[in-house]
């Protein structure tokens, strides 16, 4: 397979087992995060170095986003595959007691990035008139929780870019679609809970959340489809799961 793919925050969690997923498949991939030592630990795991581009920027840096991707050495600049993936929630507050710092982390990295990230590669893909996008959005950008406020905000406009993309693209055979998971067990609780991974911990005890490895299976299934099929939005969630606050604990 001659194919590329960029996934962003491929240093940990989702965009990690997805990046081994897409190597494994036969795909060129660019893998992108803040994180050195993690891109760089990933680089040799996956083995064939040639294979593998780092890119580390953080994506909230619109002209260092816009800059690496435009850069990028001739094998990974054709990008067949763009996995948003780049994400966090910071805090858990109610509302009124919500933290400005964390709301602005929150837009800034889940929706801005996306849209910085996919300025970046879009219109490559439309000049080719071909490619795939998959947006990580979240079971929290379908229904909101309590004191998931600005982080579900977020994840509700990346259902609407998702569907935005999906509208304005299709005609340049352009593939967009979404995964939007339940809980997943990876780094997302300890940067919620700014690194207290006690807090963090509890997230996942007493059910078996989904693992990121569950989510790089859809992105394959998805990235594996024939041409003639987009999977459009797909909702993922742990069995013990049915909505954002109904979760089946035996604790
Ligand atoms: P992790 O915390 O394990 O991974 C987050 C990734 O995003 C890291 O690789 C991190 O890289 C990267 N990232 C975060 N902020 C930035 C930034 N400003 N610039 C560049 N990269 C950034 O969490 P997950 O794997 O769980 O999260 C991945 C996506 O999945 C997110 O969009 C999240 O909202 C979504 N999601 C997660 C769920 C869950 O329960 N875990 C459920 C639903 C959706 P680095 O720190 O190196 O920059
Ligand atoms: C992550 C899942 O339920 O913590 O998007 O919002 S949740």
């Amino acid at each position: 397979m001659n194919k590329t793919a960029l996934v962003t925050g491929a240093s940990s969690g989702i965009g990690k087992a997805v990046s081994k997923t897409l190597f494994a498949l036969g795909y060129n991939i660019v893998i992108c995060g803040r994180r050195e030592e993690k891109l760089e630990g990933l680089k040799k795991e996956l083995g064939d170095e040639s294979r593998v581009h780092t890119l580390l920027f953080d994506v909230r840096e619109r002209a260092e986003v816009l800059r690496q991707i435009a850069e990028l050495p001739g094998r990974f600049q054709k990008i067949d595959l763009l996995v948003n993936n780049a994400g966090n929630a910071h805090g858990l507050d109610p509302f009124q007691k919500g933290d400005l710092d964390d709301w602005d982390k929150m837009i800034d990295t889940n929706v801005k990035g996306l849209l910085y990230v996919s300025k970046a590669v879009v219109p490559g893909m439309a000049k080719r008139k071909g490619g795939m996008i998959i947006n990580i959005g979240s079971i929290a950008g379908k229904e909101v929780y309590p004191m998931g406020n600005v982080y579900s905000a977020s994840k509700f406009a990346v259902d609407a870019i998702n569907q935005g993309m999906r509208l304005d693209l299709h005609s340049l055979g352009i593939r967009v679609g979404a995964i939007n998971p339940g809980l997943v067990e990876t780094e997302f609780s300890e940067v919620r809970f700014k690194g207290d991974e006690e807090k963090a911990g509890k997230v996942y005890q007493g059910y078996s959340p989904l693992q990121a490895e569950d989510i790089a299976d859809l992105v394959k299934f998805m990235a594996t489809r024939p041409a003639h099929v987009n999977i459009a939005d797909v909702l993922i969630l742990p069995t013990d799961q049915a909505s954002s606050t109904v979760v089946n604990k035996k604790l």
